[in-house]
């Protein structure tokens, strides 16, 4: 008999800290956490059903759409489409908003999602996972146009992310701290593993892509290159490297032992000012960095500040332990 606290069981007593729930938003969560561990069985069996690999398409960030990709997204909007808490979706997965079938009751939340973040790591079995957001509908009940969804990232109400490596974990916030669950397959429930998240506030451990390294911006180029003389430069110690391509492995690092994880500003692509996407990506990781005691910006603002352009709009992400994204933070003050 599992003695730890269920996910559904710390949900209801967070529930009793919100003035006026009424239950709304821990039914939703809950339709989240079953997609949640639907994917996890798809990705847990990868090739033994057929879903590794390619397919022919594209989504509407001109990137090759794997098999998951498509499913996974299918198993978030099957699984919160019919309750009556939303009034709308957004995914990396779709060009525009995904509207509620007119069968169901719309409901006054909106929830944001990249379905499969750094599925390219799928065929090679390297971990990847879930990132929602999930914010208030500005007219409850009403179907959601985008502009409803370009809220800044300060507005939501929830963030989280599943990670599907050697255990499937979830991690979440509401605003008051980040804690993780652990998937207990043999009785089906998330349970309390990780309460009180916290990122250590100094760091040696840095994560960037580093094939981009001639495309930088001068700070980022200097913050680097400091790193590399570690302990017989300015630093006066050693760094350590990591880039598994997968954000949310490289977040969970960070909320476990900390480190800075930074997509910034290149001039590989003058139309993109960072890779990574601001609604489904960026701000979720944000509110969860922030909570956990950390900072996240484009190395010029805060993150959770902006007001999105669009669905799909893209920024440069500089986030993790405090004392060392301060560092490069800086830097960009500097020029
Ligand atoms: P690159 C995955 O595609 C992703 O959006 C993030 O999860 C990851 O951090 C980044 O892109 C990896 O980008 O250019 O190294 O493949």
């Amino acid at each position: 008999m599992h003695t730890g606290t269920t996910l559904t069981q710390f949900i209801i007593e967070e529930q009793r800290h919100i003035a006026g729930a009424t239950g709304d938003f821990t039914a939703l969560l809950n339709d989240v956490v079953t997609a949640i561990k639907t994917i996890s069985n798809a990705v847990n069996k990868g090739a033994l059903i057929g879903v590794m690999g390619a397919l022919e398409t594209e989504n509407v960030q001109g990137e090759t759409q794997k098999k998951l990709d498509v499913i996974t997204n299918e198993m978030m909007i099957r699984s919160n489409e019919w309750a009556g808490h939303l009034a709308g979706m957004a995914s990396e997965e779709m060009d525009a908003v995904y509207p509620i079938p007119t069968k169901y009751p719309l409901g006054k939340y909106l929830m944001v999602f990249d379905p499969l973040d750094g599925s390219s790591n799928v065929d090679i079995n390297i971990s990847v996972g879930t990132i929602f957001s999930i914010l208030r509908a500005p007219v409850p009940n009403r179907a959601a146009a985008e502009a409803d969804f370009l809220q800044p990232g300060v507005k939501q109400v929830c963030a989280g992310y599943a990670l599907y490596g050697s255990s499937t974990m979830l991690v979440l916030t509401t605003g008051h701290g980040v804690n993780g669950f652990t998937l207990d397959r043999d009785i089906g429930e998330f349970i309390l593993t990780h309460p009180a998240m916290k990122i250590p506030a100094d760091t040696k451990e840095f994560a960037i892509n580093a094939s981009n390294q001639r495309f930088w911006e001068a700070p980022v180029q200097r913050y680097v290159a400091e790193c590399l003389e570690g302990s017989t430069g300015p630093r006066g110690r050693d760094f350590n490297m990591r880039w598994v391509a997968s954000m949310v492995a490289e977040v969970h690092r960070i909320l476990t032992r900390g480190g800075i994880f930074m997509y910034p500003r290149d001039t590989k692509d003058a139309s993109k000012p960072g890779k990574l996407r601001l609604l489904y990506e960026a701000n979720p990781m944000s509110f969860i960095v922030e909570q956990a005691g950390g900072v996240s910006s484009t190395g010029y603002e805060r993150i959770l500040d902006m007001t999105p352009e669009n669905l799909h709009q893209r920024v440069p992400v500089i986030l993790g332990s405090k004392n060392e994204v301060e560092v490069v933070l800086g830097y960009h003050r500097e020029g």
